[in-house]
């Protein structure tokens, strides 16, 4: 049965989720997710119609945006409801529906109950509890939280098994935020049809109208929803500041993110404000974003003029002749508000902000060294590797870091496609693409790794919080199903 939200917004959008996804001519306008701080039950449920995956919340199939301030925990009850059957396939066969919970980039602690994904697993009918202690010095900004089970993260992510996490207090390096207003953006998919209505709608929709782009072969598989709709309408006078914070929730398509004739004011990437490590550097304005999947971006964006009609959409991304179409297409049009009261402002943090200024000295000499680690992407027919290793559960740890250290890792891509990096309770600096060094360095928690290519990086690995066993890798969830993973001990 619909939910009385869903409903609603059938009516004037396609939705992705539970039923088939409805036709209308008509555009929504950007849906809110609802919003909890303080504990809360989330479940897992089975759509009795599709068959699919998904969370419920307060009586609807609308993940909720988790909102903590640095300091205090997220308790989440987590109830496996999945049905027992499942219709799904997971990495070549049924998936049998067990389920957890990742909290990418909070540091904390990898171990039981917090962001452990290696013992912490609900089958159908069991419960997990989550206390997450974030800690006081979390960067504030826009995290998020998904499924990881291992060979079944791609189906439940793509079922849309995710939500964005606020750290409050982003206001407190750029007091103006408080009274822009602030929209939450999630960024999943829904799948389009091999042939058919469905199909031509929503590719004319998104104006998908050159599918080609870059060396994939393939034919378009999904369109990016934002909050569940397909390309709603974003409200925003000529000339008004607004806050955008955006997670890419695919579990595969890149978003290069771009809006006509305009630009982003960028104030963090990947929940880290600019200003945390380096206290001078307030924002930075870009033409346009690319966010790997997990990537996060938040930015001030400023409506354009009366009468300009603006889209906020994704450019081509090339992911290299073995990767995964991911073409040009709108996510949503800018239109004038219809009115002018009720906006909707970001939560106040009267805080100090905390700034954790890291002696150049200590980022030069990580530089300076040889790789104490280098991963290596491979791939053939039967799986997806690092350094030749394909992920069980059973896995030994790939290596163990001693915890208060910078250390300079190298990951490379020996595939003809791209994958983007990642590394559970761990930030780090992106100094170095294909061996020569950025203008501009990126503190980063998900990092793409382009084509035959390699990234450098600094680990920090200082924080004493993340002890215990962690995991690192890709970020395109099926790759990650199929063995591109690893564990880490830090000790
Ligand atoms: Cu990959």
């Amino acid at each position: 049965m619909l939910s009385r939200m869903k409903r609603a917004a059938l009516a004037v959008a396609v939705i992705t989720g539970t039923s088939a996804p409805s036709l209308s001519a008509q555009t929504a306008t950007l849906p809110e997710p609802p919003q909890v701080s303080g504990p809360f039950t989330l479940e897992a449920v089975t759509d009795p119609v599709s068959g699919k995956s998904q969370f419920r919340y307060d009586g609807h199939d609308i993940p909720p945006v988790v909102r903590v301030r640095p300091g205090e925990d997220i308790h989440i009850e987590y109830i496996n409801r999945l049905s027992r059957d499942s219709k799904e396939k997971c990495v070549m066969m049924p998936c049998t529906n067990g389920t957890n919970l990742h909290f990418h980039g909070l540091h904390v602690s990898p171990e039981k109950p917090q962001d452990d994904v290696l013992t912490m697993s609900a089958a159908p009918g069991e419960t997990l509890r989550y206390t997450v202690e974030v800690p006081r010095n979390q960067p504030p900004g826009l995290y998020w939280y998904h499924t990881h089970q291992h060979m079944e993260s791609y189906r439940q992510d793509l079922d849309g098994m995710s939500g964005a996490i606020v750290v409050e207090g982003i206001d407190r390096y750029i007091p103006e935020l408080r009274g822009m207003e602030e929209r939450i953006m999630v960024l999943r998919d829904v799948e389009l049809d091999e042939h058919g209505a469905q199909r031509t709608m929503l590719m004319n929709k998104v104006a998908m109208l050159t599918p080609a782009c870059g060396h994939s072969s393939e034919q378009p598989e999904r369109v990016l929803t934002i909050n569940g709709a397909v390309r709603p309408q974003i409200e925003i006078a000529p000339g008004e500041r607004q806050f955008w914070r955006i997670v890419n929730a695919s579990p595969d398509l890149y978003a290069d993110l771009e809006i006509d004739g305009g630009s982003f004011e960028v104030v963090a990437l990947d929940g880290m404000p600019f200003a945390f490590h380096d206290p001078g550097t307030r924002s930075r304005t870009l033409g346009h974003v690319l966010l790997a999947p997990a990537g996060r971006m938040e930015a001030i964006v400023t409506g354009p003029p009366a009468h300009h009609r603006s889209t906020f959409h994704t450019r081509c991304f090339d992911t290299g002749s073995d990767g995964d179409p991911n073409p040009a297409m709108v996510l949503a049009d800018i239109v004038p508000r219809s009115d002018r009261g009720g906006l909707r402002t970001m939560v106040q943090d009267s805080g100090t902000p905390v700034y954790e200024s890291i002696p150049a000295a200590a980022i030069h000499s990580a530089e300076d060294a040889e790789p104490r680690f280098t991963a290596v992407f491979t791939e053939d027919k039967s799986g997806f590797y690092i350094n030749g290793k394909k992920f069980d559960m059973e896995s030994p740890p790939m290596l163990t870091v001693d915890i208060g250290s910078y250390q300079h890792w190298r990951v490379m891509n020996r595939t003809n496609e791209v994958h983007p990096f990642h590394i559970h309770q761990v930030h780090f600096l992106v100094y170095a693409a294909n061996g020569t060094p950025l203008q501009q360095t990126e503190w980063l928690d998900t990092v793409n790794v382009p084509v035959e290519g390699s990234v450098d990086l600094v680990m920090d690995f200082t924080d004493p919080v993340i002890r215990g066993t962690s995991l690192f890798h890709c970020h395109l969830l099926n790759h990650e199903d199929k063995g591109m993973m690893a564990k880490v001990v830090f000790r």
